[in-house]
């Protein structure tokens, strides 16, 4: 049954584990080909759990040994199969089970267990990677104490790490062929799952870093590299002795290990991974130097690394009961990943003006990858709850909703109870669940339990899939001096086929004829309260209203005059709000709102409201004209944050308006939207020329955040300014794009003089090749500009390029960097080329999805969602669609992984 692919685990199925494992030996014989593991785990039976034979996980293992207590079990005593082991002789209530088994790491391209990268191992274990190592219950509610032996040849692995500290290592006298073997034996104090087990062997070099900790301790922070990019390093480091301090600080957690080492590998399939003391890193999140990384760059080095860290008290301390339990550490930790980048970036402004701009810029680029990323998944086949109740593979529930609307979800808690509540929420939990595996409920009971309050309501929001929508009428009774709000919730349906209503923190304010914040005062004894300490919605005329109803009328009194409500500030609630806007009350939102999150909202619905006018046969001058004015404002408001600024004059992407309409056209889209970019490069051709002269000229590079706003803000300018198409304009992107000395100009110009189809463009990218073409992460960048092309009129499919790109020899399949630069962002981010009408995108789709899959199924499978909106195109563009997705899921030998996707696909 375990072999069955399209096989559904259920959330209510859980059961706890009849055995508990206390504690793991394990003996590596390192070699690359035929890696020889042996386990040696004492197991207790579990008094809380019935009884039950002893059921171990195992994939792709070759068994070679395996006794009880020291005597080999016999034919007939044990059941292997291919997936699991059951021991079936009777066994006593604690006993010691060895077992011996080999893999072959050189061999093992779906990079999940042991595996090798440019010849150093690595492991990567979560979510189910450990039984690709050996036959164990792996299961995160299972916790032992590790202790392990890595043996290998001096002279190629002469670096042996694992989890804990380091307890002996020395030379194994040389054995018959002469080749010099060494050991290190590592041992972890901290019971933890064996997703958060790790090995890394290889020639690599380290920067290390003492640190004292808040109570005195002295630990060693290390960051593992391949020997020469050791001078990559230094942000990283930087950016982990800030996490260690901002998380003594604000949650009074601190570093538990005497050692915490960051290794960087090349071939990763996701960002990093939290391993107990031994975090594993895709290079993309260490490295970061001037020439090859840009801001973006650098800003998600800071923030991965962070994430990783926090993860070490929320995930690993406290763990997750089961798979499901997923958002409990992950919507935590990036809630927690998030507050940190917001307080750094704060921390770094020299006003408390400035402060709150930083905080709303985080906030804004947070609820852009969540309306770009996340409401489309909840919209779309792979719709879930934050907390799942069913998978087929739990690898594709790493998701947008799990982490990012999970990490809403968190921030709403802390909205409700205040940023002091929510501290002694997590107080709670720590002291409640310390070292153990509990689940969403438990949390939110101990932010409950610490605040005195009910939320059994607020955890609908766990149940619940798909994007809420407030439907939101507001009314001015002069009369009476009052202002009504009227908020209506709608949301899907939830398992029980009823519609859940929600709990819902609403942040308004109201303005008067002057753009001021009215005094805010509610009629009768409401539910609401002043914005929480902390958060950027914290202003006198703020008050966070509490939706309990499906429909709530909340009367403001003492209004004299109209007002314009602001709605949704700092974006409170991750739902979509109706409000029938008028643009002259958007453009003055966009000019007045003490919100910055809302002033930027508001100039993003004008944009979505010129698109979508434009589509539906309005005259597009006549409808873009208040938007054209109020960027206009903006780019020229030298009071306004640079970082902000550029913000608001980036229009939402194609995807984000594609999601508003009810048949999307990609190549109608991307006209309309293109021509509004066109009309706003054209319009503010004098503005953009003089920001980009005003925002440039900074000197030399620096890192801080002022100089990265001016580089944010002058690339902007620069990319509008040639798509205006004046020679002076594609000239300045040239010698910018000739003389950067840093990569976030180098890209931009590049990226402008691509747009902007200049004729510089292709010797452009010629000489990026050439300077760059040894450096992967940098060649990233260069395949992506051209996977996500908009074709100029004469020019062949953007389709042709990426093919021919798949031979360049910066690209390599296996390598799941190359395979998201290039082949990802074709499928997901090119949606006119991508959706061309003769069905070449999705073919190309088809054959790519399947030869990923015989090689790597989890990065197959996240190619794969590309087709995930295919019921929202044009009918030929859908039955061609469908074609596709049935000709894959024909196909024989299909991962489990690709098959969920292309299943629920189709049964969409
Ligand atoms: N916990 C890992 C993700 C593991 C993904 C497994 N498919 C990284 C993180 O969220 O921090
Ligand atoms: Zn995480």
């Amino acid at each position: 049954m375990d072999m069955d692919p399209t096989r559904t685990i259920h959330r209510l199925d859980y059961t706890p584990p009849s055995w508990l494992a206390e504690r793991i030996g394990l003996e590596f014989e390192l070699d690359p080909r035929r890696t020889v593991v042996t386990a040696t785990t004492r197991y207790r039976r579990n008094p809380a759990a019935g009884a039950g034979p002893l059921v171990l996980d195992g994939e792709s293992l070759e068994l070679l040994e395996i006794a009880v207590d020291g005597t080999p079990l016999r034919d007939g005593e044990y059941d292997c199969g291919p997936a699991q082991l059951s021991v079936t002789r009777a066994l006593p209530e604690e006993f010691e089970l060895r077992v011996v088994t080999a893999i072959a790491p050189e061999a093992n391209t779906a990079l999940m267990g042991l595996y090798v990268s440019n010849g150093n191992f690595f492991t990567q274990c979560e979510a189910e990677g450990f039984r690709r190592i050996t036959w164990f219950q792996d299961r995160p509610d299972v916790m032992a104490r590790y202790r392990v032996t890595l043996r290998a040849d001096r002279e190629r692995f002469p670096v042996l790490l694992s989890n804990g500290n380091l307890v002996d290592q020395g030379d194994i006298p040389a054995a018959a062929d002469g080749a010099a073997r060494h050991y290190a034996v590592w041992d972890d104090p901290f019971p933890k799952p064996s997703y958060l087990f790790a090995v890394v062997a290889g020639r690599l070099a380290a920067t290390e870093r003492s640190l004292k900790t808040r109570s005195g301790r002295e630990v060693l922070l290390q960051v593992w590299v391949e020997p020469g990019n050791e001078d990559r390093t230094g942000h990283a480091m930087q950016s982990l002795v800030e996490a260690i301090r901002w998380d003594e600080e604000r949650f009074g957690l601190e570093l538990d290990l005497d050692r915490f080492m960051i290794v960087a590998v090349g071939d990763f399939n996701m960002g990093a991974m939290e391993n107990k003391g031994l975090n594993v890193f895709n290079t993309k999140y260490v490295f970061a130097t001037p020439r090859l990384a840009t801001d973006v760059d650098f800003a998600n080095v800071e923030s991965v690394v962070g994430h990783e860290y926090f993860h070490n008290w929320t995930g690993n301390r406290v763990t997750c009961r089961d798979w499901f339990q997923l958002t409990l550490k992950e919507g935590l930790t990036v809630f927690r990943d998030q507050e940190f980048s917001a307080d750094r970036m704060a921390a770094e402004s020299d006003s408390p003006a400035a402060a709150a701009s930083a905080r709303a810029v985080k906030r804004i680029e947070d609820v852009r990858l969540l309306r770009a990323a996340q409401f489309p998944e909840d919209a779309g086949p792979m719709a879930h709850p934050i907390r799942p109740d069913a998978y087929q593979e739990i690898n594709n529930f790493y998701t947008v909703t799990v982490y990012e609307k999970g990490a809403e979800v968190i921030r709403m808690l802390q909205t409700l109870v205040g940023r002091d509540g929510f501290r002694r929420g997590m107080d709670l939990y720590f002291q409640r669940h310390d070292g153990q595996a509990v689940t969403c409920d438990d949390f939110v009971a101990a932010v409950a339990d610490a605040n005195g309050r009910d939320l059994a309501q607020f955890s609908r929001w766990y149940a619940q899939a798909g994007t809420p929508r407030l439907a939101i009428t507001g009314r001015h009774d002069p009369a009476a001096r009052s202002f009504t709000l009227e908020v209506a919730q709608a949301s899907p349906p939830d398992a029980s086929g009823r519609m859940p209503v929600l709990h819902v923190p609403l942040a308004v304010g109201l303005l008067d004829a002057q753009g001021r914040d009215l005094p805010l005062r509610l009629a009768g004894t409401p539910t609401a309260q002043a914005a929480p300490e902390g958060s950027a919605a914290q202003a006198p005329g703020t008050l966070v209203l509490e939706l309990t109803g499906q429909r709530q009328s909340f009367v403001f009194v003492d209004v004299d005059a109209p007002v314009v409500p602001s709605l949704l500030r700092d974006f409170s609630a991750p739902v979509i709000v109706d409000y029938r806007y008028e643009d002259r009350e958007l453009a003055f939102l966009a000019a007045h709102d003490s919100d910055p999150f809302n002033r930027w909202e508001a100039t993003q619905r004008l944009a979505v409201g010129a698109v979508l006018r434009t589509l539906d046969g309005d005259d597009p001058a006549r409808a873009a004209s208040t938007l054209v004015e109020a960027l206009r404002r903006s780019l020229g408001d030298e009071t306004l944050d640079p970082a902000f600024r550029e913000l608001v004059l980036t229009l939402p992407g194609e995807g984000v308006i594609a999601e508003q309409l009810a048949v999307v056209d990609p190549a109608r889209l991307r006209a309309v939207r293109d021509a509004l970019r066109m009309r706003l490069a054209s319009e503010l051709e004098a503005d953009w020329r003089g920001a980009f002269a005003r925002m440039g000229d900074q000197g030399p590079w620096r890192a801080d955040r002022t100089a990265a706003a001016r580089r944010a803000l002058k690339n902007v300018a620069l990319g509008y300014w040639v798509l205006a198409g004046a020679a002076e304009a594609r000239e300045a992107a040239a010698t910018q794009f000739a003389s950067a000395d840093n990569m976030t100009d180098r890209q931009a110009a590049l990226q402008a003089l691509v747009s902007g189809a200049a004729p510089q463009r292709d010797a452009a990218l010629a000489a990026f090749a050439t300077e760059f073409g040894d450096e992967p992460l940098a060649m990233d960048k260069w395949l992506t500009i051209q996977a996500t092309m908009h074709r100029a009129p004469g020019e062949p499919p953007v389709l042709e390029r990426v093919r021919a790109l798949m031979s360049h020899p910066a690209f390599s399949i296996r390598n799941p960097n190359r395979v998201r630069a290039l082949v990802g962002s074709f499928c997901s981010g090119n949606l006119a080329e991508f959706h061309a009408t003769d069905g070449s995108g999705y073919a190309f789709w088809a054959e790519q999805v399947a030869a990923l899959d015989a090689l790597n199924p989890q990065v197959a499978a996240r190619i794969a969602r590309a087709l995930d909106r295919w019921r929202k195109f044009t009918p030929e563009r859908q039955a061609a669609m469908r074609s596709a997705l049935e000709t894959l899921a024909g196909r024989e030998g299909l991962s489990g992984d690709v098959r969920e996707i292309v299943g629920k696909a189709l049964a969409a």
